[in-house]
């Protein structure tokens, strides 16, 4: 295997045949991360792991799931995970594998590779949500080592999260995330263009002004808007104008409804009702640790609820349950984008008490 900095080499992945798929084409795998820190996870992560293994559960009807596990937690995840989810010892800080995982690549040649990005837990120690994140910048080498395959290193700091692809050209990401000083205040939007360009295989970029309200991530793009199919999208809505989000859904639908895709489509623009507003409740914060470094847990803290935050798996979707009051009409409307596959929901209040959501905790590996 070739430990392949690209920038110091004369051909880009796309110039040597590589592109992203989109999430909703084939899958042969998805991977995920087991999730016990105390200073994030309320009650020492059990909740939360047991949301993690309904996730890992659901997308297990469609495709093979890899759980990667500090060692100190493998025998308890081994345990709590069924047997045919693959768990594998592989040390993170925590458990975000969009951000931390592969951004893989695929080559008409059969071929898998991947961008293994920089990473600094979401904004260094400029707002970032916790140091160190040693572990977290080796698990795409590792994951390129178990599975012997190319990996273009890119010192670009970008979280999986923050981009998404409909594999033919477009992408669709934020201002409020790449152009954020605490990502790569070296970077300006042109060169970021570039990169993007050459490692991913994409011509048109889209960018949205912001990310959902209050999202601890900068703007993720994958909790306001993804692609549902080429030349559509959903995108977390409220028609509560004193609602902050509002605004920030408002002017995303106006660019998007207005842009051009890289194959000259108008994009349809398919609207999520929002849930709750959600906020953290006295009891969740109080199961939080306190500890230096790490982001703290408020009562009353509103957090970043939306249905967006869905996985694409081979034949199901797995959506985040969030608030009763909207969760059957989010799910009868992906239903309807996704009539070949079975929407199954996963009550998903604890990944989101950590800060993120189903999408947030998964990395697909596309099929070649
Ligand atoms: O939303 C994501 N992609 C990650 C959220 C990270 C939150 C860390 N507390």
């Amino acid at each position: 295997m070739t430990d392949n900095n690209t920038l110091n080499h004369a051909s880009t992945p796309v110039e040597l045949g590589f592109s992203m798929p989109a999430e909703f084409a084939p899958h042969d795998a998805c991977w995920m991360l087991w999730p016990q820190r105390p200073d994030n996870w309320r009650y020492g992560a059990k909740p939360a792991q047991e949301a993690f293994v309904a996730v890992a559960s659901a997308i297990a009807e469609s495709e093979t799931v890899f759980v990667g596990v500090n060692d100190d937690q493998y025998e308890n995840a081994r345990h709590h995970l069924p047997a045919h989810i693959r768990v594998i010892e592989l040390s993170s800080n925590d458990a975000w594998m969009r951000d931390v995982g592969p951004t893989f690549l695929t080559h008409a040649d059969g071929r898998l590779a991947m961008v293994d990005w920089e990473f600094n837990a979401w904004g260094g120690l400029n707002g970032g949500l916790y140091f160190p994140w040693d572990k977290d910048r080796r698990i795409r080498m590792k994951i390129a080592e178990m599975l012997g395959i190319e990996r273009f290193i890119l010192p670009l700091v970008l979280e999986g999260g923050a981009i998404h692809v409909d594999g033919e050209g477009t992408l669709i990401t934020t201002e409020e995330c790449l152009l954020n000083p605490n990502r790569n205040p070296e970077w300006n939007k042109a060169d970021m263009e570039r990169v993007l360009r050459g490692f991913l295989g994409v011509s048109t970029i889209i960018w949205l002004p912001r990310g959902c309200h209050q999202d601890e991530t900068d703007g993720h793009v994958d909790n306001l808007c993804c692609f549902v199919a080429p030349g559509e999208v959903a995108l977390t809505w409220t028609d509560d104008e004193n609602d902050p989000q509002h605004v920030i859904s408002r002017e995303a639908r106006e660019i998007l409804e207005n842009v051009t895709d890289a194959q000259g489509r108008r994009l349809k623009v398919h609207l999520l009702p929002q849930p709750g507003p959600l906020t953290i409740a006295d009891t969740e914060a109080s199961g939080v640790d306190r500890l230096s470094g790490s982001k703290p847990r408020q009562p009353g803290d509103r957090m970043a609820g939306s249905y967006v935050n869905f996985y694409i798996g081979n034949s199901v979707v797995v959506m985040p349950l969030l608030d009763p009051a909207h969760d059957n009409e989010a799910k009868t409307i992906l239903e309807a984008l996704f009539p070949d596959r079975h929407v199954i929901g996963v009550q998903a209040r604890e990944i989101l008490l950590g800060g993120g959501n189903v999408h947030c905790i998964t990395q697909q590996q596309p099929k070649c």
